[in-house]
């Protein structure tokens, strides 16, 4: 029998990877390994709650106001990350503005963390996999002192660590600190993360493209042009590949990293910009692509290199296999 390597072995191990590693990467991590459990049991009790012991809105049986959940999932990694004392500040999709954490202490941290606390949630009603995205960064401002706006908007290039947890038939928490992606599963008896899915690597190339295909009349022609080579026997398998459209993007992409595919969320009429955030949702899975052998763009260019101008910024987004992503941008700048 192989040995059981738990998450918390796994990232203590690595530790050694980094030079002058202080634990405190590895504390950020388990923080998150702490929160991303809370978030899953709720998220496995969100039905029961909901339509047995009532719905939202109103008193649940302790007598607490319930919350939505992603507002439950904010609220829990906000207070791991500031209980913890190696972050100094967070953005978050839940939330318009930044915090800087108040205490002494919190302003001692090295690192920000920006997070979409709970991707897909339009989902959770309907029982479909959603998922926790997150970004590690070193603070630019000075140690000591409140955490910054420029802190936040620094280029995917500059992530210490990316990850995701997937809240799906098991909960699996993926991350990269620059030296390859790494997966493990929540084994719900121990409450342990188990090493499931070691050096994860994207097919260069998958036969499922996932994108909303509700909006394909108001794509750009290059965009039309890819789908419909998809769809054809006239591409590089001589067979139409699969459509897959989960709508949580951690998942699609979850899928895409195991068995090659693509993701597309385009700019379209109804979203110019695109539709995804580049800080809680594009940069971390961009550098998870990278670092697994695939690619992100905004069909254009490289996500990772893009200089973020504002918190909730939009982008268009391609990402996953690597010959997937570049045939789809060489149709793009015909
Ligand atoms: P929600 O978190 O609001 O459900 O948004 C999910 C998401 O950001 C991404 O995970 C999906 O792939 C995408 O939006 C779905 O958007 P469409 O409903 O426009 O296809």
């Amino acid at each position: 029998m192989s040995k059981l390597t738990t998450l918390v072995d796994f990232i203590y191990e690595k530790q050694a990877d980094f030079p002058f590693a202080t634990g405190e990467l590895s504390r950020i991590l388990s923080s998150i390994s702490l929160a991303s459990k809370m978030v899953s049991r709720d998220v496995r009790q969100a039905g029961l709650v909901d339509h047995i012991l009532g719905a939202q809105g109103v008193d649940n049986i302790q007598g607490e106001a319930q919350q939505k959940l992603d507002l439950v999932a904010d609220t829990a990694f906000i207070n791991a990350f500031e209980q913890g004392g190696d972050v100094c500040g967070i953005a978050s999709e839940e939330n318009d503005d930044f915090l800087a954490f108040p205490s002494a202490h919190a302003q001692k941290g090295k690192y920000v963390v920006l997070f979409d606390p709970l991707d897909g949630s339009s989902n959770i009603d309907v029982n479909v996999s959603i998922g926790t995205i997150f970004s590690i960064y070193r603070r630019i401002s000075s140690e000591g002192t409140p955490a910054t706006l420029e802190d936040m908007l620094q280029a995917g290039t500059e992530q210490i660590a990316a990850g995701y947890v997937l809240y799906g038939s098991s909960t699996m928490l993926v991350y990269t600190t620059g030296k390859g992606v790494h997966g493990f599963t929540l084994d719900p008896s121990t409450g342990e993360f188990c090493l499931s899915h070691p050096d994860m690597k994207m097919p260069e190339r998958g036969r499922m493209y996932a994108m909303n295909e509700g909006n394909i009349n108001t794509c750009e022609p290059g965009l039309k042009e890819y789908i419909a080579y998809c769809q054809s026997n006239d591409n590089d398998y001589n067979a139409p590949y699969s459509g897959r459209y989960i709508g949580s993007l951690v998942a699609d992409f979850h899928r895409n990293l195991i068995k090659g595919g693509i993701y597309i969320y385009p700019a379209i009429p109804a979203s110019p910009e695109g539709r995804l955030r580049l800080l809680y949702e594009c940069n971390p899975l961009a550098f998870l692509a990278e670092q697994a052998g695939g690619l992100a763009t905004t069909g254009r260019k490289r996500i990772l290199e893009i200089k973020p101008s504002a918190l909730h910024q939009r982008i268009p987004y391609f990402v996953g296999s690597k010959l997937m992503v570049e045939k789809a941008m060489s149709l793009l700048q015909k």
